[in-house]
């Protein structure tokens, strides 16, 4: 057989089909692949909701035609091995005549690890890769996390003015960043995460939507350059809202519970709070909010159980698996002690003199 050399172009193309999954997947993969013959896709498939067919199923059960011995599919995931809620991957591409794979990286979920690829080689697959492993690990940060690590991936946003001067140090809110950088925000961060955190202190002050708002006009220019589909689409649902109110705080006002989309708020209180405020409660419940108990240990909640709660499928919740922290500095600074901050992302506005 002669050398396949891949086409990172086909891989790209996983990873767009792949980001159509993104808010609907829960904490499984993004995962995409194409079908390609003679250097052109002949077919493709992504895993579009928690619980339905993966990448290479759908491909193959939309794919009418023969696959031929010289076709290749590409996948950003190494094909799964296992039974889980729906049946292994590799025996559909070893069934259907699948004769070379390229995967993108190498699964983090035990039950795969590694067992995809030897399952493939055994049958007489010739698999390539890891190829473009960094591209396709980031698009899957959360994922590998949660695999890994039983938390979710967290990123921590925020907005300082460029002498070092932070927003809501009064608790007044302020806005610090041109709205070029809330574009990109928007665009390249709670795009790419499953949910947005703020601490109630936040909503109090702020009164924030917590959604995905894209200014068209600033869109192409800032895309320039970069994979422009590689991004939560417009059709997308929007990320989760968590908020952390111990003590249940919140006003039944406040927009992140009262607007048409209350049901993607998860809102943590501690058991305490929740049964001395058993009417608020069944009023945020009757919304579609999600209401989660967690223990306090010190000041701050009980990171492990926190973790769970937003992890866990439960019912119609099929759980999360990235989130970016958005604020206030209280909550930056506890995620950051912890030692729970995976990226920080600091975007400089302009002087605090010039500020409004
Ligand atoms: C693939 N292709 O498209 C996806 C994979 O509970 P299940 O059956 O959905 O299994 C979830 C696991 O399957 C997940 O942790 C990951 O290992 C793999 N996901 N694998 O070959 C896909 N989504
Ligand atoms: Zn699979």
């Amino acid at each position: 057989m002669s050398e396949l050399t891949p086409n990172p172009a086909f891989m790209h193309r996983c990873l767009e089909l792949a980001a159509l999954g993104r808010g609907r997947v829960g904490n499984g993969a993004l995962v995409g692949a194409v079908l390609v013959r003679h250097g052109k896709i002949i077919g493709e498939g992504f895993h579009a909701a928690y619980g339905e067919a993966h990448a290479e199923r759908a491909l193959l059960d939309a794919f009418n035609g023969q696959v031929l011995p010289e076709d290749v599919l590409y996948v950003n995931l190494e094909p799964c091995c296992h039974q889980g809620k729906t049946p292994p991957c590799t025996n559909i591409l070893i069934e259907r005549g699948v004769k070379t794979i390229v995967y993108g990286m190498v699964d983090p979920d035990p039950r795969v690890t590694g067992k995809g690829i030897a399952h493939l080689i055994q049958s007489g697959v010739k698999v390539v890769g890891p190829f473009d492993r960094e591209l396709c690990e980031n698009l899957n940060k959360g994922f590998i996390q949660v695999r890994k690590n039983q938390r979710p991936y967290i990123t921590v946003k925020k907005a300082v003015s460029s002498d070092g001067k932070i927003a809501n140090h009064d608790g007044s809110p302020m806005k610090i960043t041109s709205k070029e950088q809330d574009t990109w925000s928007h665009r390249f961060l709670r795009a790419r995460h499953d949910a947005i955190l703020v601490g109630v202190g936040t909503v109090i002050t702020d009164n924030p939507q917590l959604n995905i708002r894209f200014d068209q006009t600033n869109d192409i220019s800032l895309m320039e350059g970069l994979n422009r589909n590689i991004f939560r689409s417009k059709n997308s649902i929007q990320p989760y809202r968590v908020i952390l109110d111990p003590a249940m705080k919140i006003s039944l006002d406040a927009k992140v519970v009262s607007d048409a989309q209350a049901s993607r708020t998860i809102l943590c209180v501690t058991p305490e709070a929740a049964d001395r405020e058993q009417g608020k409660v069944a009023v945020l419940q009757k919304r579609g909010v999600r209401i989660v108990r967690i223990p306090l240990q010190g000041d701050h909640f009980d990171w492990e159980a926190l973790w769970r709660a937003l992890i866990t499928p439960v019912e119609d919740y099929h759980g999360l698996t990235s989130i970016l922290v958005e604020g206030g500095e209280k909550t930056w600074e506890v995620f950051k002690k912890a030692g729970f901050m995976n990226e920080e992302v600091i975007l400089t506005g302009k002087l605090f003199k010039d500020l409004p």
